[in-house]
């Protein structure tokens, strides 16, 4: 397939959506308490906000995206299909053995699709996971590096599955060349991810990109692409394509610099700004894991990101999921639909049952909500306090998951504005094979380190002690009951027991975050 095949008739229709959503970004970005203020001004209500936050056509868009609504996360699934192999750059966190390592952890393997294979995979998934309303292409190399292959999938799910919203990430190179096409295939939700606006920084993450038929190394390779970035991503605002930028946090090397990309990009309409830590270790073969360079701490990833917020909010729960993932952020299902598993699998797409079964989930989230703002009276005590708690989750924003069975664990900031979800922490699992893992325990109790509590469906005698031990309290009392809900309750209790001298409150130190390659978490 060629790019110019693409010129033709592939078009889904007029840009008049376009037109109008560009409007309702204006709109958005003059809404109370998201005014723009010159240059560095507030530009979008970000991940965390709700149908109270911005306009109805926005809302609309995001609703159900699990990238773009932190809350849509917990009850809405996404799907990649990896039909782009080729890459135009190279990254030092990159090893080309693997997938795209800007929405990928590194020493992750997809399996390759054709476009035809990544359709029929859709129409899989989404006949068996009715949740699922987001289908992205994000690699295994850069999606518009492999511009045929890339909008001839988008093209074929459009035809068979229109309810179903499509996603794209890039690094940015080509993306000028694209965004009319992007446009034209109505693909709303396009990731640039931007480590850099200062060439000199760019220098040190970019070895060289392959541009106008030549590789370019250095200062000149990164000043054009960030100058393509820049430029692609004022081309998607003026469109009103909701963009969102991924930066890796490489400390050292950007960690402070990110603070100006976030103003640039924020400048220039971006919906959301996702900092994510550097995942680096010598068996990844990649330059910065072999050079010895560090990814951040747990608290270093969150004061950058605390530090953005204050002018743009910032997605904090993205899992840097793999260019064939499939399911919610927190799991993955890929190894259920493998082509051979796909290609036999009877397929009866279902409109009318995924749009019931997407009813019951917006009861649901709308109770969870409910519940939410019941517990919001009596936290002004906390004053200034503010502490993190952990929580074993399958999702549904509800606290379902065993100890020994969580492979992640979500973490939310209590405060007397409430409870607000910050991150979450990749672990080794502590239960394998139905016995407690004693190093694997440790490592939970590194990643979760900085917390005061951990909340579980169920957790055995053994762990409680040495989680009480480290001094995080071990909660089993809420199992099956909403997250924030219970968080707030729980928290309530705790700052009568402080204010009552039951207990003493201290500061929790940092905490680590998993640098390990994650190969197959469903196989
Ligand atoms: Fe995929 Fe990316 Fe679309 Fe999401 S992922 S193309 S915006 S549908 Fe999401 Fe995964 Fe993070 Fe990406 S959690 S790596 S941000
Ligand atoms: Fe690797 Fe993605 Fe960077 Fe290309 S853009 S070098 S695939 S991380």
């Amino acid at each position: 397939m060629t790019e110019a095949m693409f010129e033709d008739s592939h078009s889904n229709g007029s840009d008049d959506s376009a037109v109008d959503i560009a409007d309702v970004m204006q709109k958005m970005a003059e809404h109370k308490g998201c005014g723009t203020e010159g240059g560095s001004g507030k530009a979008s209500c970000g991940s965390s906000g709700g149908p109270e936050d911005m306009p109805p056509e926005i809302w609309e868009k995001v609703k159900n995206h699990p990238c773009y609504s932190e809350e849509a996360h917990h009850h809405y699934a996404r799907m990649h299909v990896a039909v782009a192999p080729a890459c135009n750059i190279q990254c030092n966190y990159c090893n080309r053995k693997y997938d795209c390592a800007n929405e990928s952890r590194p020493g992750v393997v997809s399996e390759r699709l054709t476009p035809e294979q990544a359709s029929k995979k859709v129409l899989a998934v989404a006949s068996t996971i009715p949740q699922m309303t987001v289908l992205g292409i994000a690699g295994p190399g850069d999606p518009l590096a492999n511009p045929g292959k890339t909008f001839e999938t988008f093209r074929l799910i459009s035809e068979v599955a229109p309810d179903i919203k499509l996603c794209v990430s890039t690094n940015g190179l080509a993306l000028p060349d694209w965004v009319d096409e992007i446009a034209k295939y109505k693909v709303d939700h396009v990731t640039i991810t931007i480590n850099m606006v200062d060439p000199e920084v760019g220098q040190h993450i970019y070895p060289w990109i392959f541009w106008e038929n030549k590789r370019l190394t250095g200062y000149e390779a990164a000043k054009i692409l960030t100058e393509r970035q820049l430029l692609g991503l004022e081309m998607l605002t003026e469109r009103g394509i909701l963009a969102k930028i991924n930066s890796v946090m490489i400390p050292g090397i950007n960690d402070k610099h990110l603070v100006e990309v976030n103003k640039a990009v924020k400048s220039r309409g971006a919906f959301l700004h996702n900092i994510m830590p550097l995942i680096s270790a010598p068996e990844h073969g990649t330059v910065f894991g072999l050079n010895g360079q560090r990814g951040p701490t747990a608290q270093e990833l969150k004061a950058l990101q605390d530090e953005c917020e204050g002018d743009m909010n910032m997605m904090r729960h993205c899992r840097q999921c793999r260019a064939d993932a499939v399911g919610l952020l927190g799991e993955d299902r890929s190894a259920e639909f493998t082509t051979d598993k796909i290609m036999a699998m009877e397929v009866n797409y279902d409109s009318a049952g995924r749009k019931a079964y997407q009813e019951a989930v917006e009861a649901e989230r709308l109770a969870k909500v409910a519940a939410k703002q019941d517990e919001l009276d009596g936290l002004e005590k906390a004053g200034d306090m503010k502490i993190l708690v952990a929580v074993a989750t399958k999702g549904h924003g509800i606290i379902n998951e065993h100890f020994g069975h969580a492979k992640e664990f979500q973490i939310y900031e209590l405060s007397q504005t409430g409870a607000k979800f910050v991150g979450h922490r990749r672990v080794d699992l502590y239960c394998q094979g139905g016995y407690g893992e004693e190093d694997a325990l440790e490592t939970v109790i590194k990643a979760i380190n900085d917390c005061h509590a951990v909340f579980v469906a169920k957790i055995g005698g053994c762990p409680k002690a040495d989680l009480t031990e480290a001094g995080i309290e071990p909660v089993d009392q809420y199992a099956h009951e909403f997250i924030e809900k219970s968080a707030l309750v729980w928290f309530k209790d705790y700052l009568d027991k402080v204010e009552s001298g039951e207990i003493v409150h201290a500061d929790r130190g940092d905490a680590a975050i998993r640098q390990g390659a994650l190969i197959s978490e469903a196989g």
